[in-house]
């Protein structure tokens, strides 16, 4: 049973901070679920579930057998699961994605959003990314995808019916619309889109029509929500999905960056779940105030009762669903049965510079953070990483004999650092320290410090870095960073990991 706070107090954006792009949702009577995009990680498409849309707990991950998310070794970072659409229809969950870097536009059904999920209806003729589903009355299904294009399917056998349409293309001069989702309110059918671009143009706009199929009005007040530019403390705001709250009430998830060292600054979380309020007007929507600092909503909170654990001992026998590898996980790579109350990696590539290596970790959520796992390199090489993809990680690795302290970014790869160790189990750390406070950047508020720690807890770092080498403004791409434990060489076992905010 989880607290029940008063109304009246505030809460915090992001409502689901760290890497959780794309955010799609959906009401199932008192409870809200909601779904991210996952991109080269594996499980893929986290799924959440909230019963005041402020606080989400992680359930599960939508996609975490081999049978429904097929990634290449070789396939690109930010390549993928691109983003999903959930929707709660005819007494079933329904979630549609792409999969960009193998089988495109799958449709996978539950009866409980916390899994299983059903292997994928293939959708070869449903072409573009962002599909979107909506059922018309009389039950036709319309999958709507980026350009913005629409087209009949069949929801059992993924074939399509008719032709393929465009129905909108956003508004004249924006690009990219893309992110479409179909709402059928009142009198009307609305089609709400992303444009701009993911980046600092990013922004949401609607158009209404009597019919799923358009034609489509654009509102005159388009973009409904942006914040172009480069002075907001949330930018890149866009990608967007409606829902009604307990109380009847619209509110709109969101995507957004928090950057910092000042303008235009650089974001290491990636792109971060908003909430904002939504009022109607002379039939549109009108999105309120997007804050860090957002005055609750008009129902109590409901807080889950337990705070996130910093603490994973590896006793569960299951991965909690927050932890991630890259585009699979065999269970000989990656198991808890081996050695009891450890997480036991075996090497599958040399380096983080290989797209598949064997690599367990959870994303960041918070710009001041530590982390430190009880690393015993056994036989092998391995340790703690914090990256972005394949060209940007940082990492603190042990063998038997050496700690070391090694660092990727772009065509450079460097050993900082190195020192002997005695062998057997180590506390190795990293912690990432940042302000938001608009400084200098040349002053660098964004430090990643690596060390160790002795049998008392104290602390030697061995390197402090450059935050901003971790960041999508230097990385490019769709993901933000996590932080996680690597085998690169033999095997390695991990006794436990401690992720502990150093930030609210
Ligand atoms: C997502 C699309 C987008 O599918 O980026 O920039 C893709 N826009 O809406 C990945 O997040």
């Amino acid at each position: 049973m989880s607290s029940v706070s008063e109304p009246g107090t505030t809460f915090s954006n992001p409502v689901i901070p760290g890497f959780h792009p794309d955010p799609s949702i959906c009401r199932a009577g008192d409870d809200y679920y909601l779904a991210c995009s996952s991109f080269e990680y594996f499980p893929g498409v986290p799924l959440f579930h909230s019963r005041d849309l402020v606080h989400w707990t992680q359930i599960g991950n939508a996609l975490d057998r081999p049978s429904q998310l097929r990634l290449p070794p070789r396939s690109p970072s930010s390549g993928g699961v691109y983003a999903p659409t959930l929707r709660h229809h005819d007494g079933r969950f329904w979630l549609i994605v792409t999969n960009v870097s193998g089988d495109g536009n799958l449709l996978f059904t539950a009866t409980d959003p916390a899994g299983p999920w059903s292997d994928p209806v293939r959708l070869p003729g449903v072409h573009g990314i962002d599909p979107d589903l909506a059922w018309d009355d009389d039950g036709t299904c319309w999958c709507t995808t980026a350009g913005v294009a629409q087209i009949r399917i069949d929801t059992r056998t993924g074939e399509t019916l008719g032709e393929r349409r465009g129905i909108w293309s956003g508004t004249p001069g924006a690009k990219a619309p893309e992110a479409p989702h179909l709402y059928h309110i009142g009198d009307h059918w609305y089609l709400l889109i992303a444009e701009g671009g993911t980046e600092r143009c990013h922004g949401v706009s609607i158009a209404r029509g009597s019919s799923p199929q358009g034609p489509f009005e654009p509102c005159p007040a388009n973009p409904v929500l942006t914040h172009r530019g480069t002075d907001h403390p949330i930018q890149n705001t866009g990608h967007a999905d409606l829902v009604q709250g307990p109380d009847g009430s619209w509110w709109m998830v969101l995507l957004g960056v928090r950057p910092q060292g000042g303008t235009p600054g650089w974001h290491v979380l990636g792109r971060e779940t908003f909430l904002a309020p939504v009022t109607w007007s002379d039939g549109w929507p009108v999105v309120g105030e997007l804050s860090p600092v957002m005055a609750e909503p008009p129902w109590p909170l409901q807080p889950p009762a337990a705070s996130p654990l910093v603490r994973d001992d590896f006793d569960a026998g299951e991965l909690a669903p927050l932890w991630i590898s890259l585009r699979s996980r065999p269970a000989q790579d990656c198991t808890t049965k081996e050695r009891a109350g450890w997480l036991t990696l075996r090497a599958r590539g040399q380096s983080l510079d290989e797209p598949d290596v064997t690599f367990v970790g959870r994303r960041q959520q918070h710009l001041s953070c530590r982390a430190r796992v009880l690393a015993d390199p056994a036989d092998g090489r391995g340790g703690l990483a914090v990256r972005l993809d394949e060209r940007h990680h940082y990492e603190i690795e042990a063998t038997p004999g050496e700690v070391r302290v090694h660092v990727r970014v772009g065509p450079l790869r460097s050993l900082v650092t190195s020192r002997p160790a005695t062998g057997g189990p180590v506390v190795l750390r990293i912690e990432a320290s940042a302000s938001r406070e608009v400084t200098d950047a040349r002053q660098g508020p964004d430090t990643v410090s690596l060390g160790v720690e002795d049998a008392e807890g104290t602390y030697t770092e061995l390197a402090a870095l450059d935050g901003r080498y971790l960041s999508t403004e230097v990385a490019g791409g769709f993901t933000g960073r996590v932080i996680g434990m690597y085998a690169a060489a033999g095997t390695v076992h991990f006794d436990w990991f401690d992720y502990e905010p150093l930030d609210d």
